[in-house]
């Protein structure tokens, strides 16, 4: 049986954080590695999903080309996944030509059998001033559902409900800020409609004319929960074509400046990194996609269920020779420190903030996908604390894990100058409490695999740790060192070492899905090497019919502390670490804090500050008012007013800096238009010179506007 897994292909135009981690990608690592030690054939494809309006908005306010956009976080993001441990066969992208030609072919081959797509006319938002139909993305408009003003036209993050761009109210162009217009244009819509019957079966019975696919127990209620309440919504066509100079065009005549919908063309992405890793390693793709002996597992947040597990299996369907996913996993969100990750907020933890951060950080990599995977969103929400962080280092990698390390190596050492000792299986009581003990171990070999053979992961890790916590009350019962006192040729001693050092071999293993890092210094410890493919189911056949995981005769190595302790160390550098991301997170919540009575607390309602005294037209003219578009903006360190800008003058680029920190995320005022003055004495602020004032109109609430000059106007340009 082959086994071929995915996780979600993360949009190239930012970097992933500790929620995306924990959603797709760790245990999916956790299932990959888990598949490969018990020797089972699974490859595991992912990549970067490069197209997408998101990019190509965020290209056109940068002024820069998509293409900077996604090989920069193509790679920051595949660099991050790779510290991590996060071990993909293959890490391809959706730009790569192959990729094109398979997401063409594929929407051909619908095409082609006639009935799969609609080409229908429709009237879509037009931007008079930029010239272009806007994707839905490009729409900015109020909610009509919670009133938000900041409500996309494909969906308000607010509510979070879907939508469809004439929905929103004052829409506006996010390009050029123009009022859009209602245009027609031609769309292929693939017919959903047409899949609902079979989708309904499909997701309630596992069935899909008549064969049995899967069990539908086995997927997560919130999976097929979400499913059936989006099948019984009823299906309709949807669009899998866009009006876009971004993105794999539409191979038909008649499309000019028309692409494949990016949701259209990302699942694909997964058949076309298959593809370039079969080229790669000379073999062959389509049994994993196609073979009757392959499955098929999406790991996901639940964000992407709909696609996952009706659009994309019904374009499988549609196509006729693929399988379909046997489950989707789909995990549900990870909060931070009790709230939403946001990146606008500086809310939460970048993954390759927390490796340059974390870099000298003792077990840090472990540390990180260890608190995660004990606190996983498998089926809720969950929050990231840095009190857990410490918490499960201490209490299951410190106190349980390490420690029972320490001891096993320390005591055979000083018993038997390291060697597992000869523990010959006799008759009477001791024999039998290891042939009981064993049979323990085996039970716990078998049970974490067993739960991660079901996505239970958190389970799994339970498990991983009352081995670790049963191996430590053995000993301790047992007490070797009182048998030694009273005597050292006790063949007790020799029993409860060999026993103990089976615990610790089992325990070495198992951990290798969950801290890889880690596990291969507990094997060190034990004088083995990494573990490979095909050890856990070795070991499991060794364990369930009595034989040692590591014989008589074998030396140890030693363990040392392998854990130390984050608690107990009171000048410790990995408590100032983490000391720090508390403090960065203090201060977003003290500019939130800062920022809410300015705009509540109005005491001056509605009345407007009194006119300054006259000045002459001379002075007026002292003054030098340029047009400007900011480039770039970040927040200035150790303030929470400040934000450091570069503006664009036309003939040269100035340093600004501004205090609309609390007013402004940087990422959202990125492209604006402004006005400011241009020739006061420059000066430093918070150690940044600033050579520039940004103008602002004020109202009476404290609520700060830019005073943006009509886009089109270009920088430079004189203000009288
Ligand atoms: N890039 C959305 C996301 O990152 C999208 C997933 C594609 S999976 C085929 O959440
Ligand atoms: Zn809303």
């Amino acid at each position: 049986m082959k086994t071929l897994i995915t996780s979600a292909l993360p949009y190239a135009n930012g970097p992933l954080h500790l929620g995306h981690l924990a959603g797709a990608y760790l245990p999916a690592d956790i299932f990959a590695r888990y598949q490969r030690l018990m020797g089972k054939e699974l490859l595991w494809v992912c990549g970067s999903d490069e197209h997408g309006a998101a990019i190509t908005l965020r290209a056109k306010k940068e002024g820069i080309d998509p293409r900077e956009i996604i090989d920069k976080y193509h790679e920051l993001n595949k660099k991050s996944f790779e510290e991590l441990g996060i071990s993909f066969d293959y890490y391809h992208r959706t730009s790569a030509q192959l990729h094109h030609e398979t997401s063409q072919e594929f929407f051909l081959k619908l095409l082609e059998q006639g009935d799969q797509f609609e080409v229908k006319t429709t009237e879509q938002y037009y931007d008079p001033e930029a010239n272009q139909f806007l994707a839905d993305r490009y729409i900015k408009g109020t909610c009509p559902n919670c009133k938000s003003e900041n409500a996309f036209g494909d969906q308000c993050e607010n509510c979070g409900k879907d939508l469809s761009p004439t929905e929103l109210i004052n829409p506006t162009s996010t390009i050029s800020g123009a009022k859009p217009e209602l245009r027609e244009t031609k769309h292929w819509f693939f017919r959903l409609d047409n899949h609902e019957a079979w989708l309904k079966e499909w997701v309630k019975t596992g069935k899909v004319d008549g064969q049995q696919l899967h069990n539908p127990r086995d997927w997560k209620k919130h999976v097929s929960g979400q499913c059936m309440s989006w099948l019984d919504g009823g299906l309709h066509p949807r669009s899998i074509t866009r009006d876009l100079d971004w993105g794999i065009p539409v191979p038909v005549e008649g499309a000019d400046g028309k692409v494949l919908y990016v949701w259209f063309d990302a699942p694909i992405g997964y058949i076309s990194a298959s593809k370039q890793w079969a080229l790669e390693n000379g073999t062959d793709w389509e049994e994993w996609w196609k073979g009757e002996d392959s499955r098929l597992v999406h790991f996901i947040g639940k964000d992407n269920i709909v696609f996952h597990c009706i659009v994309f299996p019904a374009m499988l369907k549609a196509h006729g020779d693929y399988n379909l996913p046997e489950n989707v996993p789909a995990n549900q969100f990870l909060n931070f420190e009790g709230d939403k990750f946001s990146k606008s907020r500086g809310w939460g933890i970048e993954l390759h903030e927390y490796l340059e951060v974390f870099k000298d950080f003792e077990n840090g990599k472990d540390a990180i996908r260890w608190a995660l995977i004990r606190n996983l969103p498998e089926n809720q929400d969950a929050d990231f604390t840095w009190d857990g962080f410490t918490e499960y280092y201490d209490k299951d990698l410190a106190d349980k894990l390490g420690n029972f390390f320490n001891r096993v190596t320390v005591l055979t050492h000083k018993y038997f100058d390291g060697e597992v000792p000869d523990s010959p299986q006799e008759e009477g009581a001791e024999s039998l409490a290891r042939t009981q003990v064993q049979g323990k171990v085996a039970e716990f070999v078998h049970a974490i695999g067993a739960h991660i053979d079901a996505y239970r992961f958190k389970d799994a890790a339970t498990s991983f740790v009352e081995l670790a916590s049963f191996g430590n009350t053995y000993l301790q019962d047992a007490a070797p060192w009182s048998l030694y006192k009273a005597d050292p040729n006790d063949p007790r001693i020799a029993e409860t070492m060999f026993v103990s050092i089976q615990i610790a071999a089992a325990l070495a293993l198992t951990a290798t899905p969950f801290i890889p890092f880690a596990a291969e210094r507990l094997r060190s410890a034990l004088n083995q090497g990494p573990a490979t493919n095909g050890d856990w189911a070795l070991a499991l056949s060794g364990v369930t019919s009595g034989q040692p995981l590591l014989a008589a005769g074998h030396v140890l190595g030693q363990a040392g502390v392998l854990f130390p302790k984050i608690e107990d160390r009171k000048d410790d550098s990995r408590k100032a670490i983490i000391e720090g991301e508390r403090a960065k997170m203090a201060a977003v919540l003290a500019a939130k804090e800062a920022a809410a009575p300015t705009t509540s607390a109005s005491s001056q309602g509605s009345t407007r500050e009194p006119f300054k005294p006259e000045c002459t037209f001379e002075d007026f003219l002292k003054l030098d008012l340029r047009t400007a578009t900011i480039l770039t903006a970040a927040p200035v360190k150790k303030s929470n007013k400040l934000l450091h800008l570069t503006i664009e003058l036309g003939t040269e680029q100035r340093s600004v800096v501004s205090g609309i920190a609390k007013h402004f995320a940087p990422e959202d005022i990125v492209g604006k238009h402004v006005c400011c003055v241009v020739n006061l004495a420059p000066r430093k602020m918070a150690g940044v010179l600033s050579e520039a004032m940004i103008l602002m109109a004020e109202d009476g609430e404290g609520k700060l506007a830019f005073v943006s000059p009509p886009a089109g106007l270009g920088d430079g340009w004189m203000v009288r």
